[in-house]
């Protein structure tokens, strides 16, 4: 018997806003089902976030879902994850129509008195089905309430010859996040179950040849740049042998590139030093004391490397720092030098002198001053604003002509 097992596909996350990226999740997700096909196995396991998002399916998400599975010519086995359902509402989520039009098998207990049921698959719904020799349960992310539900699920657990158990939770140790699993609340149940194969956090790993978690097949976040990406394939005839194998897919490279700007010349040599191939995805944090301007800094790393997307960070920590330069008796001046400092790490502009100005305003309890205040800057500015949308809306109507024509000269 021979299996693969993918997890956190995440179809349809159009990260950054880019589409590019959500077809790199779409090819991540194709390549792997094609490549579990060439491997001869005899069902595919999809242990939850088949979806990035819950309820607002998109067409060209349903097709890239739809036209990969339809080819599929063994089974596809999934639990739904936290991106595919909402924990609570028994909703009849996305991968259910994908169950329904028969390109999945969607597992999932139902309920009795808050406690659970293991029915076996009717062609519609239930908690487990035999595959061959392998008879496969399922439970869907259940958040917080994993560990109570798993206390009443676990043990009536029913052995097979190759017994699978497969939910989206995480398991402690793996990773920061909220609500992850001890793996002794599954040891216990080892004399029934061989497999227990896990989604939901995006790095691979695996505990005593037991707990199986995949990763993700792409990056859902800058934090997972370095994790190595892949699924298992897995074959039992007796004894259990897998490997990890990611060679069908090449995930879109990430490339922090931290630096302190001294110049814009300095920059461009940095980055051109440093650079990778083009079509990355690229974060740069810049760490100064002085202000930048940011546009000049993206039109520099856009020429020198050729980014898919990228993100600049500006730290200006060092400049709050060098504040301390000023006299310690001018309270005013450093207060003002430490709030600068703040503001500009958020992005915003100069605007230290206003937030002095308003903080005086409110611990004199002079209200009707603070509306005239804020009245007064908010009223340039949206003058400012309303001048800007003219200009850029004039500029629209230019260029809807010229399109215009172009079609018309066709
Ligand atoms: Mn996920």
């Amino acid at each position: 018997m021979k299996f693969a097992h993918l997890a956190d596909v995440h179809l349809g996350y159009r990260q950054y806003g880019s589409e590019d990226r959500a077809l790199d999740f779409a090819q991540a997700f194709k390549k792997a089902v094609e490549f579990s096909i060439s491997q001869k196995v005899d069902f595919i396991l999809i242990a939850g976030d088949l979806f990035h998002k819950k309820s607002e399916m998109d067409p060209i998400t349903l097709a890239q879902a739809t036209t990969v599975l339809e080819k599929t010519n063994v089974p596809v086995i999934v639990v739904e994850g936290n991106h595919d359902s909402t924990y609570f509402r028994e909703r009849f989520t996305w991968m259910d129509y994908l169950t329904i039009q028969g390109h999945l098998i969607n597992l999932k207990p139902s309920f009795h008195d808050g406690k659970p049921v293991l029915d076996e698959w009717d062609g519609r719904g239930g908690s487990y089905i035999d595959v061959g020799d392998a008879r496969i349960y399922g439970l869907k992310y259940y958040g917080m309430l994993t560990e109570k539900i798993l206390e009443d699920y676990l043990p009536l657990v029913e052995k097979g010859d190759f017994t699978i158990f497969m939910s989206h939770f995480g398991i402690e140790g793996y990773m920061n996040i909220y609500g992850c699993i001890s793996s002794e609340r599954l040891y216990g149940y080892r004399d029934s179950i061989n497999y227990v194969a896990l989604g939901h956090i995006h790095r691979k790993y695996v505990e005593d040849d037991f707990i199986f978690n995949p990763g993700s097949l792409e990056s859902c976040d800058i934090s997972e740049y370095s994790f190595e990406k892949g699924i298992f394939v897995v074959e039992y005839d007796g004894e259990l042998s897998y490997r990890h194998d990611g060679t069908f897919h090449k995930p879109r490279v990430f490339r922090i590139l931290e630096m302190e700007f001294r110049s814009y010349s300095q920059l461009r040599d940095e980055l051109l030093k440093r650079k990778g191939g083009p079509g990355e995805v690229v974060h740069i944090k810049l760490k100064t004391s002085t202000n930048i301007d940011r546009d000049k800094v993206e039109k520099i790393a856009r020429e020198t490397l050729d980014p898919l997307v990228l993100r600049i960070e500006v730290d200006y920590s060092r400049g709050v720092f060098q504040a301390l330069d000023v006299s310690l008796k001018d309270v005013k001046g450093l207060e003002k030098n430490v709030i600068a400092g703040i503001l500009r790490g958020f992005g915003y502009e100069d605007i230290a002198e206003e937030v002095l100005r308003l903080k005086e305003l409110f611990l004199a309890g002079k209200l009707d001053d603070v509306d005239d205040f804020v009245e007064s800057i908010v009223g340039a500015r949206i003058k400012d604003a309303e001048r800007e949308l003219k200009e850029e809306e004039n500029a629209g109507d230019a260029e809807d002509e010229e399109e215009w024509r172009w079609w018309e000269g066709r």
